[in-house]
């Protein structure tokens, strides 16, 4: 088979010094960091949809990008051009996982027994192309918001006859997650929302929600898919509200219909930020509650109001979430490039350059965060913040026992409190950015 990007050799690691624009600065798979290497800590995966298939198009434009890999589009010839271009394109990074939704495989037909047949014949040929590669699936969804008929959702819709197709497709996505091996499975609900309450259920549309997410949860496990489920929050877009609203919200809903021990979250940067968070925010919030499984690594532009999916430039946010994720002891997922090039990059080596950048920011992240832990003075600040809960009355609240008597007995003896200790937030901010940029005085 012709290689589809010959004018690209396989990236390497050449080092911050390097002007050369395909290789990398800050990302080498084989360093070792904190007892493992880079590319252990740092799993990374291909998004099909946004690299495969997404060519430019807006809301103001028709594509920018050629994607056709040389076949005609619409056709199992350009689905398979795109199984060659996906593999050619992770080798040559040493992208080591994909992700995929159902309709980004195979054009999708009128007919699901069609559209199924078409997915049992592309993943046969996925299969072989990671038997060749050693490349892996680090999760599969089903795409339930494109197709005109989820216009009200999938498992939130007014219809029970799209509710059966949505469990079909659930069910087909989960075969072929199962056939390639996928560490997981998403469930991001892109219309499962509503526009307005006033011809809404809400609370119908929640427990079929759970309904259809328990009937995965029991045929995944029902055919051996012994990985995660996941739900991805996202506040908005395309609906004006989502009830997987951000990771506290995807939390409390997952305990409330007795899914939390078979899902984790994974936590979009752009869908947290989307919400009013910070993307560290909703990586902690999951990390406490034992529930950080994967991400989905892109950002977003705080001065618009969308998922602009951009990859990652921001070493800042990537030093937090690598603190975040190395507290947590890593995922079990892994970090995929939910992110597309901007419009007018529309070039194949524009598609080398984004994950580069968006390696090289990860790769500057994980160091970072390295040297924040190491450093150790951020962490004894925390430790120390809360010292006066570790003896006296402190450590009797703690234990759980004292009663509001026994402190208002206290606190009637103290006269008035001292302050509590300074939170020394800008201290606490110039020891990251000292540790972020030590070194710049050798220049
Ligand atoms: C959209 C979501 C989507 C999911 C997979 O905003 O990020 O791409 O990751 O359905
Ligand atoms: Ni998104
Ligand atoms: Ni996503």
């Amino acid at each position: 088979m012709a290689e589809i990007f010959s004018n690209i050799s396989r990236i390497k690691y050449e080092g911050s010094d390097s002007k050369n624009p395909l290789s990398f600065k800050y990302y080498d798979p084989d360093r070792v960091i904190m007892g493992k290497t880079m590319r252990e800590h740092l799993p990374f995966a291909m998004a099909w949809w946004h690299n495969l298939c997404a060519c430019g198009t807006d809301m103001f434009g028709r594509d920018t990008a050629d994607k056709s890999f040389g076949a005609e589009k619409g056709t199992m010839a350009h689905a398979k051009a795109k199984v060659d271009a996906g593999f050619e394109f992770m080798q040559k990074l040493g992208i080591e996982y994909f992700c995929f939704h159902d309709v980004d495989l195979v054009p999708e037909a009128d007919d699901i027994k069609e559209t199924n047949k078409r997915l049992d014949e592309i993943t046969d040929y996925i299969l072989e192309k990671m038997n060749e590669t050693g490349i892996k699936c680090l999760w599969g969804t089903a795409n339930m918001f494109s197709n005109p008929r989820f216009m009200n959702g999938a498992g939130s819709t007014n219809s029970a006859d799209v509710f059966c197709f949505a469990a079909a497709q659930i069910k087909k996505a989960l075969d072929l997650t199962v056939k390639l091996g996928g560490k997981g499975y998403v469930f991001w609900g892109g219309r499962e929302g509503y526009e307005t309450l006033l011809n809404t259920d809400m609370k119908f549309e929640q427990e079929n929600i759970a309904r259809l997410m328990k009937m995965a949860v029991d045929y995944g496990r029902s055919i051996g898919f012994k990985g995660d489920f996941y739900i991805e929050p996202k506040p908005k877009e395309p609906m004006k509200h989502q009830y997987d609203f951000d990771a506290a919200t995807a939390i409390g809903f997952l305990r409330q219909h007795g899914l939390d021990k078979d899902f984790k979250i994974n936590v979009e940067a752009n869908h947290a930020t989307l919400a009013g968070h910070t993307f560290q925010h909703d990586l902690r919030v999951s990390a406490i509650n034992g529930m950080l499984g994967s991400i989905d690594a892109n950002q977003g532009d705080l001065l618009l109001g969308w998922d602009t999916d951009e990859f990652p430039s921001n070493v800042y946010e990537a030093t937090m979430c690598m603190y975040e994720v190395l507290k947590a002891g890593g995922l079990t997922g892994g970090f995929n490039f939910d992110a597309k090039t901007r419009r007018p990059s529309y070039t194949a080596e524009d598609m080398f350059h984004a994950f580069i950048l968006g390696m090289d920011t990860f790769a500057l992240g994980l160091i970072n965060a390295t040297k924040i832990i190491e450093d150790g003075r951020i962490d004894s600040f925390v430790e120390e913040r809360y010292s006066s809960f570790k003896a006296g009355i402190g450590k009797k609240i703690v234990e759980g026992s004292t009663t509001l008597t026994e402190l208002a007995t206290i606190a009637e003896d103290m006269g008035a409190p001292a302050l509590p200790s300074s939170g020394k937030q800008e201290y606490l901010q110039s020891i990251v950015n000292q540790i972020l940029f030590s070194g710049l005085e050798a220049l």
